[in-house]
């Protein structure tokens, strides 16, 4: 038995990656200098893996921005616009398809499967895939000469790649193929040239609910892999969910089929109890976790590994994880803070690493299983620490068993809540964010460091606040809100005021290019034991007779955006967050704020990967938000605000919130989604981002006019609220003044003609 990685993550231990991009893009480095920094990073990665024990490791998964953009680039699948005529695509035409550049619009970039990892989606409109360079190869002998590590080169598949790209129809969909196969063919035959075994292809998309025909494409791919490179080992690789086609998938051409057996509910693996694995293949099996923090019990990993070598050869079974380690921190060695029966739980990339190394020697005999049993034990002390056995928490979640968290009848609270507010028509606001500026940040950093007092602290933010209630109140606006100032990331900010979640110091995570996110670990039972708004809240309220809305993340994209425990159900953790988010919006009401939202920005890409599974999460999604929001009073008016476009499958449930109001970001993407409400009526509150908040340009009064008309020609402008796409916290000031002053007047100017046509 052997061991494997699939793939390493990029960042390194402390966002090293992140800063020589940054200096670089702000032309502070070279590009000499970023390339010697860049393949520093890469080799230590590299060194670390071999060190650790690791027998195949992947080459080609490191990246300046994003895996995918990188296999198109590789194949010259660039866009028009950015196109120079140069043989090589430069690192300029690189980035600027990443990023944009003055007068080009960046590629899209969109969620990879059900990750919080953004990839740039490739554009094959009149595509004309060629070679440009062999970026595998030169990495792969970068590793051979530099290091003497035989890597495994890892590539995104052709039926991925295509299943990911946007720009061509089906006939052009088979021709792109054809052609890319003669390339991927290229690749590799250099590669087996130069001395590579084995090489990963990445086909995730296989996890998806496809069309049968993905066989015929499947097959005509690897025949043709097979019959042009025929002496090297091809390794099918899949992850995220168990693999459809089973039967079919296992029979292809390639010597070794990578399953991921952590995130498949079980499937693969029965899968191979009734259909048997193939003797001439090398099963590839994730056994531990890829996507989660949580050290493996080994001893159940070692028995999963055992039972497995009943129907696979022992010499023909690789230990590897679930999925790329792209999605988990670097190393828990450098969290000094943690507490130490929850940091002697965790495992990140570099322990999962010497989780794989532990299981391939005990099954090589190598090692005893009591050397497993001690592994285990920190796992066991956490899963009977009093953190997971709040009494408090188990009281509240059996009184909810009776509670049928629903509101009486909308148009009921919508006369009740007209009455309370007397909001004109087509009332403005935003969505929650104000500009979080260099200061702002300077001030919460110093204020972290001890050296500014908790109490000159929020002195300056409640000056950020005032000045913002101002400038609001300047504006025009009609609903406030106090710009949170206070938080960085807002599932960061609930995560640190939350018991049972903890934050990390260095536990960061790409998210897309530079930018990373630091999840919170939900280790415990989750409750709230104090305010976590309030103050701030009201502060604001007492600056303005206008609305102030109380501001709160929902308990669905807390944990979707969290590493959650895996001891008990994730439905189970979902409700213990709504219970804490419940408790912090009726201290708001009870402190006098009656319009408070609560944001699902996370909700659309939490979907599960397959559809038969939509069903039960969307359920619990929904229950979740009603527990968090429907003990309200009948006038209270409950918002929320969900991120992306394309709701149309998921309409249903969005009306099943049940929120009073919900403003959803659509600016890009205005008539798709204006079209799916035509089809659903929808008659509570809805605003539909009016600007695209992404872009520093200040939009026109005209765009934004016609933004409003284009709704209004479905949606009932008694029910129409006006405000940006999503909140301002990544734009400058003055910036954010310009466009709301427009957006201001263009819904003034429409509530006149609107008037005059009553
Ligand atoms: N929070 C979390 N996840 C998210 C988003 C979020 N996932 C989807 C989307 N929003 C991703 N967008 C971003 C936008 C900005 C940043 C990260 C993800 C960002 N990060 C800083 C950086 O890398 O420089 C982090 C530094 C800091 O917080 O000090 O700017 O909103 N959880
Ligand atoms: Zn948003």
């Amino acid at each position: 038995i052997k061991s494997s990685n699939i793939g390493y993550p990029r960042i390194g231990e402390n966002r090293e990656w992140k800063k020589i991009l940054e200096l670089f893009w702000s032309n502070e480095i070279s590009e000499e200098q970023f390339y010697s920094e860049m393949e520093q990073i890469r080799l230590s990665h590299l060194r670390k893996q071999k060190e650790k024990g690791i027998d195949l490791i992947p080459i080609g998964d490191f990246s300046y921005y994003d895996q995918v953009l990188d296999t198109a680039a590789m194949f010259g699948l660039i866009p028009e616009r950015f196109k120079t005529g140069e043989t090589k695509i430069s690192l300029k035409t690189y980035f600027e398809i990443a990023r944009g550049s003055s007068g080009k619009i960046a590629s899209e970039m969109t969620k990879w499967f059900n990750t919080n990892y953004h990839y740039i989606v490739p554009e094959l409109k009149d595509a004309k895939p060629t070679l440009l360079e062999n970026r595998l190869l030169n990495l792969y002998l970068e590793a051979k000469n530099k290091l003497g590590i035989h890597g495994k080169p890892v590539i995104l598949g052709p039926i991925t790649l295509l299943s990911l790209s946007k720009g061509f129809d089906e006939q052009e969909r088979a021709e792109l193929l054809n052609s890319l196969i003669t390339l991927y063919i290229e690749v590799f035959k250099q590669l087996k040239e130069a001395g590579a075994e084995w090489i990963q292809i990445d086909e995730p998309i296989l996890v998806k609910n496809l069309e049968k025909e993905i066989i015929n494409e499947l097959k005509e791919v690897y025949t043709a892999f097979q019959g042009g490179v025929p002496d090297v080992k091809f390794i099918l690789q899949t992850y995220f969910e168990s693999i459809e086609f089973y039967e079919e998938i296992t029979q292809l051409p390639v010597q070794g089929i990578g399953l991921d057996f952590v995130h498949d509910e079980g499937v693969n693996f029965e899968n191979i109890k009734k259909y048997g694995f193939p003797n001439d293949k090398v099963l590839f099996a994730g056994v531990v976790d890829g996507r989660n923090i949580w050290k493996s019990s080994l001893t159940e990993k070692a028995s999963l590994l055992k039972e497995l070598t009943s129907f696979v050869d022992e010499n023909q079974l690789i230990v590897q994880p679930s999925c790329s380690l792209l999605h988990v921190p670097v190393t828990v060695k450098s969290e000094q803070q943690l507490d130490t029966q929850i940091k002697d739980a965790l495992a990140f990339a570099d322990e999962k690493l010497e989780e794989i190394v532990y299981l391939t020697k005990f099954a090589n005999d190598e090692l005893g299983v009591a050397e497993l049993e001690s592994y285990d034990l920190a796992v066991h002390s956490l899963k009977n620490s009093a953190h997971r056995n709040v009494q408090i928490v188990h009281d509240a979640m059996k009184n909810t068993k009776n509670d049928s968290s629903s509101r009486i009848d909308s148009k009921i609270r919508k006369e009740l809540q007209a009455e309370q507010f007397q909001l004109p028509i087509l009332p403005t606001t935003t969505i929650g964010s104000f500009p979080q500026t260099k200061e702002v940040r300077k001030q919460r950093l110093k204020w972290r460091k001890g050296e500014l007092s908790a109490a000159k602290y929020e002195q300056y933010i409640q000056s950020e606040i005032k000045k913002w209630i101002d400038i609001q109140e300047e504006l025009g606006l009609d609903v406030l809100v106090h710009g949170e100032f206070e938080r960085t990331d807002m599932v960061e900010f609930f995560g640190e005021k939350l018991e049972g979640v903890a934050i990390t110091k260095f536990g960061w995570v790409q998210s897309y290019g530079s930018r990373c996110v630091k999840p919170p670990v939900i280790f415990g039972d989750v409750y709230a034991i104090e305010n976590m708004t309030v103050k701030e809240t009201v502060y604001a309220q007492s600056l303005t007779k206008k609305p102030v809305k109380g501001m709160l993340t929902g308990p669905v994209t807390i944990i979707n955006w969290s590493f959650v425990r895996d001891d008990i159900s994730r439905t189970d953790v979902l409700n213990h967050v709504a219970l804490a988010i419940r408790a912090e919006v009726k201290a708001l009401e009870a402190s006098g704020i009656k319009m408070i939202q609560v944001d699902e920005a996370a909700l659309r890409e939490g979907l599960p990967l397959k559809e038969e599974k939509t069903e039960n999460y969307l359920n619990a999604a929904v229950y979740a938000f009603k527990l968090a929001t429907s003990s309200v009073e009948d006038n209270t008016q409950i918002h929320t605000h969900m991120c992306y476009s394309n709701f149309d499958d998921i309409i249903h449930a969005i009306d099943e919130l049940d929120a009073d109001v919900i403003s959803i970001e659509t600016s890009r993407s205005h008539g798709e989604l204006i079209a799916s409400f035509e089809q659903h009526h929808y008659n509570k509150g809805i605003g539909l981002g009016v600007y695209d908040i992404h872009s520093p340009r200040v939009p026109t009064i005209d765009e934004l006019s016609q933004n409003i008309k284009r709704a209004l020609e479905v949606l009932d402008y008694h029910a129409f609220w006006v405000n940006p796409d999503c909140g301002l916290k990544t734009r400058g000031e003055a910036e954010t003044i310009a466009a709301l002053k427009v957006m201001v007047e263009a819904a003034l100017n429409y509530r006149e003609k609107l008037h005059t046509v009553e």
